[in-house]
């Protein structure tokens, strides 16, 4: 019959065909997934018309033995059998979108998620690609391009100074950066006769051309896949332009690299600028760039919320961000918009001017790094603790125009900020003035605050044992007495080794801002130690209740050699295991609760420093905390694994990301963890409740794609780039959050740790509107239960965690007393993985 369908005349051939078929079926039944793989090639290369018969078996046999290539490592033959599988299946999106889940998990974000991309456009309802592209779209675009196509006054004055420009003369145009295609679009419009745009990354770039190209400029704009910095003339255009426009700014100005960008584009691309001994020239002639120029202003601040993003009570663990003049790996600032920083923040200085570039002057910006550093006096306005500089710019167009990235300006930008160096318990107050350095290293600028001078002294900032500076630091929690907050006392028993044992104030360890935000989060921690302790207590309790004798099964399976030392060698320990992904201190709050033996999974060499050196300030003796994968990186181990089945009497899962969700495979790994529990051991937490609200928020459609039925400045732009849309928000601060509260907040789901088959992925909610409004937008967070009396929220102002927010298709109008139905779907996804992400399909309204 199969035979009948070929309709092949050769016979030989079709014999062929009918015995590899065979084969390759009898391979599949005995799981002999290489073989079988081979034989279908071989199939349906010969006989095309089989394709729709075999599609299901073959993509099959093709997952089953990419999986099996995977754990083989041969990751090349796995991508070979995916291309080979394409070949015959070009446009099927499930093999499309497996190859992206395997070039995911290899790393490859970008390429995965342009599989993702490609399998969601065949088939726009795939709920796995779907799922799989929400989880990458970030990478692919960045959020912030919604929120500049939405800042009219921003697009309006560039589009403003470029009209006014090509109109004065400046006919050839290069836009360097162009993301959608906006600004050189903006030149073509103003009558430019040629206009070039550059773009660096892949997604970007076949944006811009889809844009252009829907926006009738197709052949009228020459766009280019490349850095501007790679770009020659005349191969990549004909000849040197008159008119160079660019957004390549980040918050801190030169992060996207406009200097060299800028002093590339003088040398090799643009006129030579308009001169002052020959003003005679047309703009037709002479070259230019807008922005012309930009003035930097910085600003010193007090912000508590800060300090807990980038210091420890003593300030011995630093975070990474820097601008320490010995350390060039670091960068020198994080963003924040200031006007939300939950807490805010006290100016201690008058906004300053830290320095004037001039864009059209190419000396100028050569000699910028290799400018003296500058130091500027400020004198002292408000009275506190100096947490940072705050860094924003004003970038002139033109002449008459510019556009500035101030806290107190309504705009989409962020500012940058460049916390203090070194620890200090300095309170400012008016009347003393700041010593600030300003320089430029690689092509960053750097601001520094060296010294505070008052009554005529001058005070180093890096000096903290200066006898004459007065130190009352209150820690970021601003508790006065460190004794009695846990966190704090770990960081100054810290300190104290700190200034006795380091080599020099320069040797820190570092952290990022939002694991210094979880090693602040004392809250947390506190709730663990409880929670542990009471574990502990229970498990002693039923062991002396078995007799005086060792636990069955642990002496038989000793992990290392018996302890030694300060830990008391008599009963045996309790096996901790905290398997967390990230960076973790509970198996160091295990460790220290005594007679505990705490494995951390941490893996970070730097991590690892961490632990070991809060350990060792605070009296936790060596073998107490143990790396597991130190321990399971030789072989050896790795095989003796089974026999400590059931040792453990605690795991700890890390289950929230700092964004805001949960962590994926969450439920597998609880599912294994439980089987390695002791009898009465526990799994931590033992369950997590999702509750969330409903809101009104602007700010939140504004982040998530490009608002309005209005053409932006005449282009059509937003249904192209709104494909990259995510339905997801993470890292929201929901108490600073511009937002009205529509609703009580409400449980949505649970998740039980301890009983992974109870659990269910969809459910209904129903929420009553406590107000009119428009729903923008399903914030939420989780309350984690470490056991059935102590939990901890997510939803915290000492929190390391951030929130999440589902973001509506279409906001939804409701009155005050109306009910609204939530479908609220977690997707367990990649058969074996089980990953979980929350989406809600549809809103319904009972009235
Ligand atoms: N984000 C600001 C920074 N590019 C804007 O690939 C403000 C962040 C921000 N292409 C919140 C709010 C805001 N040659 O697509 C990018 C980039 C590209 C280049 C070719 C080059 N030399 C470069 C350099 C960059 O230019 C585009 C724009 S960069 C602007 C960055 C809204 N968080």
């Amino acid at each position: 019959k199969l035979m009948s369908r070929t309709r092949h005349r050769d016979p030989a051939r079709n014999e062929l065909v009918s015995r590899s078929l065979e084969s390759a079926q009898q391979c599949l039944f005995n799981q002999d997934y290489g073989t079988a793989f081979v034989h279908y090639l071989l199939v349906l290369n010969l006989a095309p018309v089989l394709k729709d018969f075999a599609s299901e078996s073959f993509r099959f046999t093709l997952f089953k033995w990419a999986d099996e290539l995977d754990s083989l490592g041969r990751i090349q033959d796995l991508f070979d059998c995916y291309e080979q599988a394409l070949e015959l299946f070009p446009s099927d999106e499930v093999i499309i979108n497996s190859m992206g889940e395997h070039l995911f998990r290899m790393g490859f974000r970008d390429e995965a998620a342009g599989h993702f991309h490609k399998a969601l456009k065949l088939k726009p309802d795939y709920p796995e690609a779907k799922e799989n592209f929400y989880r990458v779209a970030n990478w692919l675009v960045e959020r912030w391009h919604f929120l500049m196509l939405n800042d009219r006054r921003r697009n309006h004055k560039y589009q403003q100074a470029i009209q006014k420009a090509v109109e004065g003369g400046c006919n050839t145009v290069l836009d360097i950066g162009t993301g959608t295609g906006i600004l050189g679009m903006c030149a073509k419009k103003a009558g430019a006769a040629e206009v070039y745009a550059c773009e660096l990354s892949k997604t970007m770039y076949e944006l811009a051309c889809e844009v252009v190209t829907a926006n009738g400029m197709n052949g009228r704009i020459k766009i280019l896949h490349m850095k501007s910095l790679e770009m020659e003339v005349p191969k990549d255009i004909p000849k040197r332009v008159s008119l160079v426009v660019t957004e390549t700014v980040d918050a801190g100005l030169f992060g996207e690299g406009i200097i060299e960008s800028l002093i590339h584009a003088w040398n090799h691309l643009l006129l030579p600028p308009q001169s002052t001994q020959d003003p005679s020239r047309p703009p037709s002639q002479a070259g230019r760039v807008i922005p012309a120029g930009a003035t930097v202003f910085g600003m010193a601040v007090q912000c508590l919320e800060i300090r807990r993003l980038t210091t420890a009570a003593a300030g011995e663990l630093h975070s990474p961000v820097s601008c320490s003049s010995e350390d060039d790996s670091t960068e020198p600032y994080t963003t924040e918009r200031l006007s939300r920083l939950p807490g805010g923040y006290t100016p201690l200085t008058e906004p300053f001017n830290a320095l004037d570039i001039d864009f059209n002057n190419v000396q100028e910006l050569e000699g910028l790094c290799s400018r003296e550093v500058s130091r500027v006096r400020l004198p002292v306005t408000g009275e506190g603790l100096l947490d940072a500089l705050a860094v924003w710019f004003q970038l002139h167009l033109d002449q008459q125009s510019s556009l500035s990235t101030g806290p107190k300006e309504d705009t989409c930008w962020e500012q940058a900020i460049y916390p203090i160096q070194t620890p200090h318990n300095f309170p400012l107050r008016p009347g003393d003035e700041l010593i600030v350095e300003i320089s430029c290293r690689d092509a960053y600028l750097r601001l520094c605050s060296v010294a505070v001078a008052r009554d005529g002294r001058e005070f180093r900032l890096d000096d903290c044992l200066d006898p004459d500076i007065p130190r009352n630091n209150p820690g970021p929690s601003g508790n006065p007495n460190p004794s009695l907050n846990a966190e704090a006392e770990l960081c100054s028993a810290l300190a104290c080794l700190g200034t006795e044992q380091s080599s020099g104030p320069r040797d820190y360890t570092m952290l990022e801002c939002a694991e210094m935000a979880l090693l602040n989060n004392q809250p947390y921690h506190d709730s663990f130690r409880r929670a542990l302790a009471k574990l502990i207590t229970n498990l002693k309790d039923a062991r002396s209740i078995q007799g005086p004798s060792k636990g069955q099964g642990l002496e038989v399976m000793p992990l290392t050699d018996p302890p030694s030392g300060p830990m008391d060698p008599g009963p045996d320990p309790f096996y901790v295991l905290d398997v967390s992904e990230g960076f973790s201190v509970l198996s160091l709050m295990a460790a220290s609760q005594g007679q505990v033996k705490a494995y951390s999974s941490v893996e970070k060499t730097q991590h690892q420093a961490v632990l070991r050196r809060l350990a060792m300030a605070n009296g936790v003796p060596e073998e107490a905390l143990e790396f597991w994968l130190n321990q399971v990186e030789d072989e050896q181990a790795v095989l003796q694994r089974p026999s400590r089945e059931k040792l453990w009497s605690a795991i700890i899962l890390d289950c929230v990301e700092t964004c805001g969700l949960v962590r994926q495979k969450l439920m597998e790994k609880a599912t294994l963890a439980r089987c390695l529990l002791e009898d009465g051991g526990q799994i931590f937490p033992e369950r997590i409740v999702l509750y969330g609200m409903l809101v009104e928020s602007d700010t939140l459609l504004l982040e998530s794609a490009v608002q309005g039925q209005e053409p932006t400045l005449g282009f059509n732009i937003a249904p192209f780039i709104n494909q990259f849309t995510v339905p997801v928000h993470v890292f929201l601060d929901l108490s600073t959050l511009q937002c009205r509260h529509l609703s009580d907040s409400v449980e949505l789901f649970i998740l039980d740790l301890m009983n992974t088959n109870a659990n269910y992925t969809n459910r209904d909610v129903m929420v009553q509107a406590s107000a009119s409004g428009r729903v923008t937008a399903v914030p939420f967070w989780y309350q984690i239960h470490l056991n059935e009396e102590i939990s901890v929220s997510t939803f915290n102002q000492d929190s390391h965690w951030k929130q999440a927010a589902v973001v509506l298709h279409q906001p939804l109008a409701v009155r005050e007393g109306d009910w609204v139905r939530l479908a609220v779907t977690l997707y367990i996804l990649l058969d074996e993985c089980i990953s979980i992400t929350m989406t809600m399909e549809a809103v319904y309204i009972y009235k």
